[in-house]
């Protein structure tokens, strides 16, 4: 670690106000240079930590930059990982406020529901297969606290990975039933294809990211527990939105999921 509690406090209150206020801020390496993976994993924690003082529950857990795609458009090379709580998840077909948010991009992503605990370090796709209930389409809505998307690794960790809404939805299909390298990907905004893609987009098999956000909790001593709702990172670089934007995600098999910005 290189920065001081009281730092990580500090940042992690600041990054919290900004999204609670849907207020944007520079990344916070520009201020914090030496800020190491420890300290930011550390605030993202303690951003955690503030929201089940308040009354929030712990529903599920994300991997980022896991495709490509992704990796590509943020200028970035290593998956991260972040956390979802209750107030995130919004109801299939619901709208999403759009001044609650700063600059909200829309992701299409493969969810996993677990049956079992999964515990890194060794796991591995079979071991996900193995504990995973069902999958589900899932639509994350991006919302990077950081001012035009503009950040590095470190600060996006701290910033909780961007996370800021989610949906899961359509119909939920057992990891024996389906191939998820091949399943088809078609995003839609308004009725127009903004994007198209196959799972295999993400590390090679979707449930590579879950494996991988396994292991990097059992470097740091924690599991992931039954029930908890996985998004395995977005298969596709992620679409801007706007007030009245109807963005609907069909997947092949799993049927599709949408949501409205108001
Ligand atoms: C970081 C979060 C990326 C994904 O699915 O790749 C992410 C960002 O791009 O703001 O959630
Ligand atoms: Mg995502």
């Amino acid at each position: 670690m290189a920065l001081d509690k009281q730092t990580i406090l500090g940042l992690a209150e600041h990054l919290e106000t900004c999204e609670l206020q849907a207020r944007d801020t520079l990344k916070i390496t520009d201020e914090h240079p030496s800020m190491d993976w420890d300290d930011a994993y550390a605030i993202q924690d303690e951003i955690l930590r503030r929201k089940l003082a308040r009354g929030a529950r712990l529903i599920g857990l994300k991997a980022g930059l896991t495709s490509h795609a992704k990796m590509k458009q943020m200028g970035v090379d290593t998956p991260v990982f972040g956390f979802l709580v209750d107030s995130f998840s919004v109801p299939e077909g619901a709208e999403v406020k759009m001044k609650e948010l700063i600059h909200p991009k829309v992701e299409p992503e493969i969810a996993f529901v677990l049956k079992r605990a999964l515990k890194g370090p060794g796991c591995h796709i079979g071991a996900v297969l193995a504990a995973t209930d069902f999958v589900l389409p899932g639509i994350e809505v991006i919302d990077s606290r950081y001012r035009d998307f503009k950040f590095d690794l470190k600060s996006v960790v701290a910033d909780n990975t961007s996370a800021a809404r989610f949906v899961v939805g359509g119909r939920a299909m057992r990891p024996d039933q389906i191939d998820m390298r091949t399943l088809g990907v078609v995003m839609e905004r308004n009725g127009e294809v903004v994007s198209i893609g196959a799972g295999a987009a993400v590390l090679g098999h979707p449930a590579a990211a879950v494996a991988a956000l396994a292991n990097h909790l059992g470097r740091r001593g924690q599991e992931i527990p039954a029930g908890t709702v996985i998004l395995s990172g977005g298969v596709t670089e992620a679409i801007s939105v706007e007030p009245g934007d109807h963005v609907s995600l069909r997947i092949q098999h799993l049927g599709s999921v949408s949501l409205h910005f108001a």
